[in-house]
């Protein structure tokens, strides 16, 4: 673990907390009204076929159980002293098929509850509308973002939301790493077409609308109280150049800038040169309108979030061996040590992605994921509870979080820090438990068997002091 001679430097009002996903924790996935999404078919996460419908082995189809277990975990996410929670809104819940015209008032009031919860322990909610989440039968009917009238469907879900509860909730994220839809498109866009398949003219039309809906609802957002505060939600990874051979670089700089393009749209409101460059060279003519222009110019937004776990390298001279990730792989990095799962562990490199969002954008900065994804083991603890020694994770937060601060001393804004999967849950990739990432952990296996009891990590501790301290004990 490193430690740090920097004087703590965590503003007063820094958010403070963690962070879940709809499908990967509530479970319940057929009640009360709620469609199926594109989680309820995806029972091997990115590693396997989609199934035709719900299949017994599909974890996130109970999930945690957070849609009857909320009280408990809130109260626990409260011991944590939790300042905000970050979770989203199951699209099917609200509309199940997705292209509706009335709401299922079933599930807005689900997250009434939620939010009545959040309320009693003065917990800020931070809401993403999008997280993996498309309603199926948007991805059947339509292919998902790759039809235009998908714009209509998310405004008029995201209106709903912002009607509902823009008096309760302040911040809200459009999509989940937006950018992620290169990689996956099933899963971050509802595109049906098998990837191999997907010609490109379809997933950069896709990506377009996907940006304009962003914006249109930071739009109606402001308009329905102008106090709401959006952000978009991209997945950072620094990426470094293998050698310093000047085609490394640039290679490294071009796998950056697949990210930054929707930061810039967000940003600044139009698509940079490069990207432009980039759809020629590629034959991609965008169908864009002079309203989608507009659209895009005028509702740029508030903040800009992210999830950060790693960093990656880039060569354009040499043989790539390539590395574990999240969504996005990348060559390995042989000056690093990886996780179980391959994935890159960098501390500094999350310094490097303040500083560098924050010179390019000027925006408040929110880290809105981050966290180690580890094979926990339940041992008894010294009160006779179970619990998990998982000192790798400590090791791993405070040295990003010692990153934080060093970036808010380089004079970075930073909002605030909502560590991933904060109670165990089904991890999105593999769509297994046994990934674990929480402070928290749950009781229920791969193979579904467990009693979902929850039990308090040694990390759970450590978190709690490092929020009472604001960061002092780091
Ligand atoms: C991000 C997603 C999350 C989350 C996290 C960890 O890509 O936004 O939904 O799951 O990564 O990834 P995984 O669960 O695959 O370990």
């Amino acid at each position: 673990m490193t430690t740090s001679t920097t004087p703590a430097t965590f503003p007063d009002d820094f958010l403070w907390g963690g962070a879940l996903a709809a499908n990967q924790y509530e479970g319940a996935y057929d009640a009360d009204g709620k469609g199926l999404s594109v989680q309820d078919v995806m029972p091997q996460g990115i590693v396997g076929p989609r199934t035709e419908a719900p299949t017994p082995d599909n974890l996130k189809l109970v999930g945690i159980d957070f849609y009857h277990r909320y009280k408990e975990d809130i109260a626990l996410l409260a011991q944590m002293g939790f300042k905000v929670f970050r979770f989203s809104i199951a699209w099917s819940r609200i509309f199940p098929k997705g292209d509706e015209t009335e709401p299922n008032e079933a599930g807005l009031a689900f997250y009434d509850r939620v939010l009545d919860e959040l309320e009693k322990y003065g917990i800020e909610p931070l809401v993403t509308i999008s997280h993996y989440e498309t309603p199926l039968h948007l991805a059947e009917a339509y292919n998902g973002w790759a039809d235009r009238r998908m714009i209509g469907f998310f405004e008029r879900y995201a209106r709903t939301l912002f009607e509902r509860y823009g008096k309760r909730v302040k911040y809200w994220l459009t999509f989940n790493e937006i950018n992620s839809v290169l990689h996956e498109p099933f899963m971050s866009g509802g595109i049906n077409t098998p990837k191999d398949q997907l010609r490109e003219q379809d997933l950069y039309q896709a990506i377009h609308h996907e940006l304009v809906a962003s914006a249109s609802v930071t739009r109606i957002a402001h308009e329905v109280n102008p106090d709401l505060k959006v952000g978009c939600m991209i997945l950072a990874i620094p990426f470094y150049p293998l050698t310093p051979d000047p085609r490394d670089v640039w290679a490294a700089k071009q796998a950056e800038r697949d990210n930054y393009a929707f930061g810039d749209v967000h940003v600044r409101g139009t698509y940079p040169g490069y990207f432009l460059r980039k759809l020629r060279d590629k034959g991609v003519e965008l169908d864009i309108t002079a309203e989608d222009r507009r659209t895009l110019a005028e509702h740029t937004v508030d903040f800009v979030s992210f999830s950060y776990y790693m960093s990656s390298c880039e060569t354009a001279t040499q043989e790539r061996e390539s590395g574990g990730g999240n969504l996005m792989g990348g060559v390995v990095n042989p000056t690093l040590e990886v996780s179980q799962w391959g994935w890159a562990i960098d501390p500094r490199g999350l310094r490097t992605i303040l500083n560098d969002y924050w010179d390019r954008w000027g925006k408040p900065l929110f880290i809105v994921e981050n966290g180690l994804g580890a094979r926990d083991e339940l041992v008894t603890g010294p009160d006779g509870i179970p619990t998990v020694e998982d000192d790798y994770r400590i090791d791993y937060m405070n040295d990003h979080l010692v990153q934080v601060r060093e970036a808010i001393a380089d004079g970075v804004q930073v909002m605030g820090y909502t560590s991933w999967g904060c109670i165990d849950c089904v991890s999105a990739s593999t769509a297994q438990l046994s990934k674990r990432y929480g402070f928290v952990y749950v009781d229920r296996n791969d193979d579904g068997t467990g009693t979902l009891a929850r039990y308090r990590k040694r990390s759970f501790g450590w978190y709690r002091d490092v929020i009472a301290s604001n960061g002092a004990t780091l």
